[in-house]
């Protein structure tokens, strides 16, 4: 074990509430429906995804010109920029910064493989940034997840293998992706939405560098 790959959203930190309070925002002033369960469709993917999701949910896709889009997907931006820059290390998930410091002690590798364009801002709100070795520049990948390319990239910024990659989840699309990058996949969540992973923690709170090994070396 080599070095452990991260996701943001649901692992380091739950802005997975904010991108909700910001869809669904725009989904009203649409008038498209919008609840919990929709926005679990909503993780991991990109902004843009995200948005022909939603307007599809409101048979909308046709009404909207590329440029029409740009809008509602900024305009969705600014709102959840406004709610993240809230963000203090208090709203850093339990048991994270303590694992993150235990890697960084046995020189283990750190990266990061957000598909949010905000990621480098949120690990600064979360005074988090001088731990990550790499985060990966999602602008720079040209398959977001379920592919594997944001994991693949993450290792070979590192310099290592995916074999010996351990990659930590909390959305199906994202196990999916580690999996296919040929990594051991722990998820966070229920098994329910965590198919495929090698294992699975309710909450971060149960991740520790120790038990990665003893599941890694198993
Ligand atoms: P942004 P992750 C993902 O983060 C979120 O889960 C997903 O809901 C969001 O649409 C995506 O980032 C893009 O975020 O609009 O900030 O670029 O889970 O990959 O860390
Ligand atoms: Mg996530």
């Amino acid at each position: 074990m080599k070095a452990v790959i991260f996701d943001l959203d649901g692992v380091i930190t739950d802005t997975a509430e904010y991108h909700f309070q910001a869809w669904g925002s725009l989904a009203a002033a649409l008038d498209i429906p919008f609840d919990r369960e929709f926005n679990e469709q909503l993780k991991g993917i990109s902004r843009t995804e995200s948005l022909d999701k939603i307007l599809a949910r409101g048979n909308l896709s046709d009404a909207y010109s590329d440029e029409g889009r740009r809008e509602l997907a900024t305009q969705k931006n600014t709102e959840y920029q406004r709610l993240i820059s809230a963000l203090t290390p208090a709203d850093v998930l339990p048991g994270i910064k303590a694992l993150l410091a235990e890697l960084q002690d046995a020189r283990i590798g750190i990266a990061l493989a957000s598909a949010s364009k905000n990621a480098a801002f949120i690990l600064e709100r979360l005074e988090l940034t001088r731990y990550f070795d790499s985060v990966v520049d999602v602008t720079a990948i040209r398959h977001g997840k379920p592919d594997p390319e944001i994991f693949l990239t993450g290792a070979a910024n590192l310099g290592v293998q995916p074999a010996d990659c351990i990659g930590i989840e909390d959305a199906q699309a994202g196990i999916q992706a580690i999996k296919g990058a040929g990594m051991f996949a722990v998820g966070v969540g229920t098994p329910s939405q965590m198919q495929g992973a090698d294992i699975v923690v309710a909450t971060t709170a149960e991740l520790s560098l120790r038990m990665l090994e003893d599941y890694f070396f198993r």
